[in-house]
């Protein structure tokens, strides 16, 4: 059999999964995974090689109608996402009643297949997949009990085109360590507060030093008023101390080595600052 590698762009409505379902493919916590919708805001590319395929997968925003120009920017880096793509992975769960039918007709129009994914079997709502001429197959997964995962990969691996790998093999994402890093102290963010802070906010690494025994990384998380921004020191910096804190545990782990973090809040309305938006999204 020849070795198969192509390009594979997840997409679907905010909080079906999408990020879940990437990592759980990479088997690696590459993309923020919470339980608030909107959390995932760029493509990001994850790459899965085996003896006999690479898939190079794409995790993108969940779609959703504009009110700021950040969220312009997050359709347009889904659409981006599309093009090129060999399959598409629309993903929805069992609790979705409606497709988001701008996506599909987006990737009709780009003739590309589109395998149809629902998400969160373990959930005790009832589902019978529909059989779509919409879909060149369809699945209905879990990523929480691993249900049915390595059953849609073989799947995915034999639509792809007979073609050498794109990536070198130890190769895992696209993005670079300070997106990385800085994703998950984005991820603590969205962990610990309810409400609007997590999505007011941009994390921002501007200094990474990665010494043999001590990681140094240094940086700006912005948020969009003095309220806020309080709200995120906490009493006498004890929230921000306390995010620090987890985000340091989960890199010193994948670094195996003592972290160094400190991060400066700065106060801009950047959501819709559009030279803010046009040159970090
Ligand atoms: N019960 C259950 N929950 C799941 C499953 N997969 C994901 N979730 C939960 O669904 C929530 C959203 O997961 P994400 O992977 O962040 O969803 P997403 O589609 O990437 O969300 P956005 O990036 O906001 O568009 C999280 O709380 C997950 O833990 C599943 O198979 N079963
Ligand atoms: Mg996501």
């Amino acid at each position: 059999m020849s070795f198969k590698s192509g390009f594979v762009t997840i997409i679907g409505n905010p909080n079906v999964g999408k990020s879940s379902l990437f990592n759980e493919i990479l088997n690696f916590d590459l993309s923020v995974v919470t339980h608030k919708s909107q959390t995932t805001r760029d493509s990001i590319k994850g790459i899965l090689t085996t003896a006999n395929f690479q898939i190079v997968l794409s995790d993108t925003p969940g779609h959703v109608e504009s009110s700021y120009l950040l969220h312009d920017k997050m359709n347009k880096n889904i659409y981006s996402s599309l093009e090129g793509s060999d399959l598409i992975l629309y993903i929805t769960d069992v609790k979705e009643k409606n497709i988001n039918q701008n996506l599909i007709d987006a990737v009709i129009k780009l003739e590309i297949p589109i395998f149809y994914i629902v998400n969160k079997s373990d959930l005790d709502i009832n589902y019978r997949l529909l059989n779509n001429d919409l879909f060149l197959d369809s699945f209905l997964i879990s990523t929480k009990n691993k249900k049915d995962i390595n059953n849609m990969i073989n799947k995915i691996a034999q639509k792809l085109p007979a073609h050498p790998a794109f990536y070198s093999k130890d190769v895992l994402t696209d993005k670079n360590e300070r997106f990385i890093n800085s994703e998950i102290v984005r991820g603590e963010i969205f962990k610990s507060f309810t409400q609007e802070v997590p999505y007011s906010t941009h994390v921002e690494i501007n200094s990474f030093k990665n010494d043999e025994k001590l990681l140094r990384i240094e940086g700006y998380i912005y948020v969009e008023t003095e309220s806020q921004k309080s709200i995120l020191l906490g009493k006498k910096g004890k929230k921000i101390r306390e995010i620090s804190k987890n985000s340091r545990h989960i890199i010193e782990k994948m670094y195996n080595k003592q972290v160094y973090i400190n991060f400066t809040i700065k106060v801009l309305k950047w959501r819709n600052d559009q030279k803010f938006i046009f040159s970090k999204y």
